[in-house]
């Protein structure tokens, strides 16, 4: 596959309602989406960095130079027989996975079109619909989040996953976990929580929560580790784990007892499959994360949480819980807590650029030509 030019796009849609976690609020999905064209077909992606680095460290600026200025200059006019050829001309750019990633994943979606393939398949998955769940963000008071997760409930989804910090957790977590009865829940902290605060992580413990997603701090698996010494309930990393050899460590110092696998976080589906693998030789399940991401970004997603070891229900929900309207023409909606993979080759799912430009606040095109200009090495 020769890469001819690239599309990158800033695009900012806005949510139906603001998603609060411990580290802010988000009323709007601000995104880099990349179109990558070659030999008469195209491929898309998005990327998960946000415009702050509150999540890890990448930021949509920063990623936005890299892939304009340095990562795209290298491989356009350049042919690549596969996604592993193409991350090998790449293998000296150090961290930027967010940057990375959003370039892999139009690959493999371009790739995966140009042999008439669904993604799912090209990649190895072996099921055509994945069990989801639902993140909920922390709500304005507990009799809120017990609503919001039996509506929920209601609808299907397999699990609930419920937003914590300091302050927000063991009375609204109880009072969701009474109202559920049988149905899994966990708690996500996006790192809200340091050992200091042992005693309130203990109580977490007796609840039954399926597993505590990332209680400490984002870069530390140390801490996890003396933490999950001292519970029962599983915790799963999320934010520590950028690449396999995370895992591989994260698992083997039993910092975790299972991954939040999410594609753009890793560096692309390349990265995501072996992290995948490694958390399978430890026995450890995975589940697919999500970043709220458009219609482009869950397809991608979908498709790889075909994947065997995908065995916890994952965040891809129905895209209608997030916008009024989605950047794609096919509905990506759950039945039953099941998301369909979408059919057709590549991610399967087509863009609405009408509604698309209305949305995009930036554009930029990058040609072979930009290679002198950008004067960057390949
Ligand atoms: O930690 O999983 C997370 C959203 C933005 C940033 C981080 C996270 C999340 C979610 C939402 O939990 C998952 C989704 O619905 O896409
Ligand atoms: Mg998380």
């Amino acid at each position: 596959m020769r890469l001819e030019r690239a599309e990158l796009r800033l695009v900012s849609l806005p949510l139906l309602k603001p998603f609060r976690t411990s580290f802010g609020e988000m009323t709007d999905k601000t995104f880099v989406l990349l179109r990558l064209f070659g030999e008469g077909l195209e491929g898309v992606a998005e990327g998960v960095m946000d415009v702050r680095p509150d999540f890890r460290e990448e930021t949509i600026s920063g990623a936005l130079a890299l892939l304009q200025e340095t990562v795209l200059p290298s491989v356009l006019g350049q042919e690549f027989t596969n996604p592993e050829h193409l991350m090998r001309s790449l293998a000296g750019i150090r961290g930027n996975r967010m940057a990375l990633a959003t370039l892999e994943m139009a690959f493999w979606d371009l790739w995966a079109r140009s042999l008439g393939l669904p993604l799912s398949s090209v990649l190895g998955g072996v099921r055509s619909e994945v069990a989801v769940g639902v993140s909920l963000g922390i709500q304005p008071s507990i009799e809120a989040t017990v609503d919001s997760a039996t509506r929920h409930a209601e609808q299907g989804y397999k699990r609930i996953k419920l937003k914590i910090q300091p302050g927000w957790d063991v009375k609204m977590v109880r009072a969701v976990k009474e109202a559920l009865g049988e149905l899994p829940v966990t708690v996500d902290a996006n790192a809200a929580y340091s050992l200091a605060h042992i005693n309130v992580l203990r109580e977490l413990d007796t609840l039954g929560l399926d597993y505590i997603e990332q209680p400490l701090a984002w870069n530390d698996m140390r801490d996890h580790a003396k933490l999950q010494a001292l519970m029962h309930t599983p915790l799963c990393l999320d934010e520590c784990i950028t690449s396999a050899q995370d895992a591989r460590k994260a698992l083997e110092m039993a910092a975790c007892r299972l991954v939040n696998i999410k594609v753009g976080r890793v560096g692309g589906h390349l990265e995501a499959r072996r992290v995948h693998d490694v958390a399978a030789s430890f026995s450890a399940p995975v589940w697919c994360g999500g970043m709220l991401e458009s219609g482009v970004g869950r397809a991608h997603n979908i498709h790889l949480a075909t994947l065997e070891n995908f065995t916890k229900p994952g965040d891809t929900s129905s895209s209608s819980r997030y916008w009024a309207r989605d950047i794609i023409h096919e509905p990506l909606e759950t039945s039953g807590g099941m998301m369909a993979v979408p059919k057709g080759a590549g991610i399967g799912v087509t863009l609405d650029l009408p509604f698309l430009d209305s949305v995009t606040r930036m554009k930029v095109d990058v040609t072979p030509e930009r290679r002198a200009v950008a004067g960057t090495a390949t």
